[in-house]
């Protein structure tokens, strides 16, 4: 079988000044390279050294605040930018939020994610956010959040209101972002990730597949959440859904084969993170589904929708999980 070398080994030279790379892009790409049979047995040793290989976590999306974002991500329904069908919305109600909550646990998610379509929260935003949290919390769900980027204290407040995950992706590679995204940059990213680390939350953090990156602005991407200090405990993997009115509205789509190698390539990677085959299950056949969830992928969205767009839904998914013999953890 072909080997790959592991991570690089921190030189005395490189450790004495900056924390020396975890993976190279160059490490990560030739893992892509293996053959998919070796590269699949290596996914699996790693999902099985460090998980049930049969347990899948499920998380439940909610948007409550959907639409007229100011900022410009080619691939989104809810820049304000673009002329798509999501029109911009009110902030969702606290006890709407709840009545969904109290339905997501009842249908078996253990996790309960609430998106916002805004560059960041403002103050007044965010106390209304943190109410949700702790009603959240208190059902007894997991809580997670996706605001955007978070100014100085904004972490801390989440954290105080009892947050247990914030979802902020790098969505692809730092060299390839300004080609997707202008309003804000792949630092910027950085920095919120690295603030709600700081305030104690535990991190999720992914990217999307099919932005037209080149398979080695995918494998920077993923030695990048890869090299984080300690990596993402959550790592969403998205296909990209092309929204007609969006710059990627007809953007090429990424080989199946190449979609399994990135879950692949994660979860070798990050093998203790949660890898979450994310947006894009809804055109992904059951089989490339199965394939995902061998090469490691092991949490789902467990919705009928994501934020503006479908998802399999929970009959089908239970069907799945049935056919598979995989159990919700
Ligand atoms: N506004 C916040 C932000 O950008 O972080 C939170 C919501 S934003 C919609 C959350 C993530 O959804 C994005 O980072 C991106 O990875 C994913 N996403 C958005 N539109 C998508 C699409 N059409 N296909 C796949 N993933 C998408
Ligand atoms: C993530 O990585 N994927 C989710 C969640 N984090 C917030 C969002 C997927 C959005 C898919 C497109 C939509 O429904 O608008
Ligand atoms: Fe706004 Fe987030 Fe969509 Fe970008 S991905 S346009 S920040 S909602």
């Amino acid at each position: 079988m072909n080997t790959i070398a592991p991570p690089v080994a921190l030189t005395a030279e490189a450790s004495a000044s900056a924390p020396a790379a975890k993976w190279t892009v160059s490490q990560v790409e030739a893992l892509y390279q293996l053959p998919l049979m070796d590269l699949l047995f290596r996914a699996q040793q790693a999902h099985r050294e460090n998980f049930d290989p049969n347990a899948v976590q499920r998380s439940t999306l909610i948007s409550i605040k959907t639409g007229g974002c100011s900022e410009d991500c080619s691939y989104c329904s809810q820049s304000a930018r673009y002329k798509t069908e999501v029109g911009r919305e009110a902030l969702m109600q606290v006890e709407d939020v709840i009545k969904a909550a109290r339905e997501a646990k009842a249908k078996g998610a253990s996790r309960f994610c609430m998106g916002a379509a805004w560059r960041g929260p403002k103050d007044k935003d965010l106390e209304a956010v943190t109410r949700m949290i702790r009603e959240v919390k208190a059902l007894g769900l997991e809580t997670c959040v996706t605001l955007g980027m978070l100014k100085d204290g904004q972490a801390e407040e989440l954290k105080a209101a009892g947050l247990d995950y914030y979802n902020h992706n790098l969505d692809t590679d730092a060299e390839f972002y300004d080609r997707v995204i202008t309003t804000h940059k792949h630092a910027d990213r950085v920095d919120t990730i690295g603030q709600v680390r700081a305030a104690g939350i535990k991190v999720c953090a992914g990217g999307i597949v099919g932005l037209g990156e080149t398979r080695r602005n995918r494998a920077a991407m993923v030695a990048q959440l890869a090299n984080l200090d300690p990596p993402p405990e959550s790592v969403p993997i998205n296909n990209l859904v092309a929204i007609p009115g969006t710059p990627l509205a007809n953007s090429e789509k990424v080989d199946t084969f190449e979609f399994v190698r990135t879950i692949a390539a994660a979860r070798i990677t990050m093998p203790q993170s949660f890898v979450r085959l994310s947006a894009g299950r809804e055109a992904m056949s059951e089989e490339m589904q199965a394939l995902c969830f061998f090469a490691g992928a092991n949490s789902i969205f467990y919705c009928d929708k994501l934020l503006t767009t479908s998802n399999p839904g929970i009959d089908r998914d239970q069907a799945l999980f049935s056919k598979l013999g995989l159990r919700p953890i």
